[in-house]
């Protein structure tokens, strides 16, 4: 009988996790086309205007210009004893159209030098293939994820990528969040509702689509690197039934197989039967090709990548809502709530994880957990956020509880190592990082890169492998 384990395991996979076009900027330098993250003024949660309107301003495009001051941010997270780097490829640095025959040797060599200069300071890159990154081009001219062609070319991207990269990048996740397809499903997938469409076949149609390119882009990371570990990912912040009402209960598990429907097919490898009543509800039929659904069997992902951020609770017959926090319903009154109306909950993630291992029985990572918080400097100009230490202290606990229940977590990359453009909202405001960025919301600032006090206090957390909080 193994014995309980009281402590993170030797080479667990401690650092931090931004997005490409939350933070790079150049959005359309050396030669990259235009992807949908650079048309939304106010973030994903937001209006998208499907193209750059000019004259507007749009906060993606610069960012925080990590596409030029990426050593120096590097060369920060070696300061903190990073063990692993997560970011994403955008896509059109690779493919600018999306659908283009060649790729753009300016992209792939830029994060050549981005995966080498992480190795040169003892980071693995753990690396998202799209993170709300699609090209316009092909939202334009194929309609997204609804043309079963996109599987094409999204396999094309990532034979590309996994040739360019073996023995660089060890570590992959294929779509950011996929199960935002049903709350976000532009941002997660492309998909713009077209006057008079089905929308909800227009989004199971095109979820079909990546599930098959997932798993076709699982089969091709095994043949070309099977060394590599590529994973899914999933926005699984969780929620609560309201009461102990047992219509609060049944429907609060209902909503959460939304989300973990999604998980169901890329780990387990098919489709699962309790979506079909409400499929039938909204008129949805999902056209598969023959061998579809082997494929689907035959190529499942190595591990679960997840979100979570925090919880909420679901009253029997009330709407919900999603944002890039998750699912969204009645506030918890046991539960303390930041200024985005995000509520704070260690425990649950201790009881998601212990939910997702009991349902997949595969190696979990946390690759975004975080706080969004207005940090005012002080008169040095230094920012005090024990608010910020307090929180990831918390969810570190939590999952080190969680160890000892016997899930096996792989790592922990703190989303928003560095302040970086908000997904959700488009802003600077909501500040994550370790390190503050001089960067207003309006595109004002020097881009100063400064430690807070969370700095210092994450380094000794890793270095003391998460005993030191
Ligand atoms: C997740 C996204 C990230 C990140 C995070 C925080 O949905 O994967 O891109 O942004 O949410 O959300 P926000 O930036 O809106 O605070």
């Amino acid at each position: 009988m193994s014995k309980v384990r009281h402590n993170f395991p030797k080479g667990f996979l401690w650092g931090g996790a931004i997005a490409a076009n939350q933070a790079e900027g150049a959005y359309l330098e050396d030669g990259k086309g235009l992807d949908i993250s650079a048309c939304f003024p106010h973030g994903i949660k937001h209006d998208y205007d499907g193209q750059v309107e000019e004259g507007k301003f749009y906060p993606t495009h610069e960012a925080i210009d990590f596409y030029h001051r990426y050593r120096e941010d590097l060369a920060m997270m070696e300061e903190m004893n990073f063990k692993v780097f997560r970011t994403s490829i955008a896509w059109s640095r690779i493919f600018p159209n999306g659908d283009d025959a060649v790729p753009n040797e300016a992209g792939l060599k830029y994060y050549d030098d981005l995966f080498d200069e992480m190795h040169k300071r003892g980071m693995e890159p753990l690396i998202t293939l799209s993170h709300y990154e699609t090209p316009v081009h092909l939202v334009k001219e194929y309609g997204s994820w609804r043309s079963r062609k996109l599987i094409g070319f999204f396999l094309r991207y990532c034979e590309t990528v996994f040739k360019r990269y073996r023995g660089k990048v060890k570590y992959w996740l294929t779509f950011n969040e996929i199960n935002n397809m049903r709350r976000m499903p532009g941002a997660a997938g492309g998909i713009f509702f077209k006057e008079g469409e089905n929308q909800q076949q227009a989004v199971y149609q095109a979820t079909h689509h990546m599930f098959v390119a997932n798993s076709l882009a699982i089969k091709l990371c095994h043949e070309i690197c099977p060394e590599t570990k590529i994973g899914c990912m999933l926005s699984l912040s969780n929620v609560y039934p309201f009461t102990c009402n047992p219509n609060d209960v049944f429907e609060t598990m209902e909503l959460r197989r939304r989300s973990l429907f999604f998980g169901d097919v890329m780990i387990r490898g098919h489709y699962p039967k309790y979506l079909e009543s409400f499929w039938e509800k909204e008129g949805v039929e999902i056209h598969m090709e023959p061998g579809d659904e082997e494929i689907l069997q035959a190529h499942t992902a190595d591990y679960l990548g997840f979100s979570y951020y925090r919880t909420s609770t679901h009253e029997y017959g009330k709407p919900f809502f999603g944002d890039t926090g998750g699912d969204q319903g009645t506030p918890n009154p046991y539960l303390e709530t930041t200024p985005w109306g995000w509520q704070i909950d260690p425990v649950g993630l201790r009881y998601t994880l212990n939910e997702l291992y009991d349902r997949y029985q595969i190696p979990l990572f946390v690759v975004e957990n975080g706080l969004g918080q207005i940090d005012v400097p002080d008169e040095k100009g230094v920012i005090h956020d024990d608010y910020r230490i307090d929180y990831v202290r918390r969810h570190i606990q939590a999952m080190k509880l969680a160890i000892e229940d016997g899930v096996d977590i792989m790592g922990y990359t703190y989303w928003g190592p560095i302040d970086i453009v908000s997904a959700g909202t488009g802003e600077m405001k909501k500040r994550y990082g370790f390190i503050y960025v001089d960067r207003e919301n309006d595109g004002s600032g020097t881009l100063e890169r400064r430690k807070k006090d969370s700095f210092d206090w994450y380094a000794k957390v890793i270095a003391s492998n998460g005993e030191e909080l």
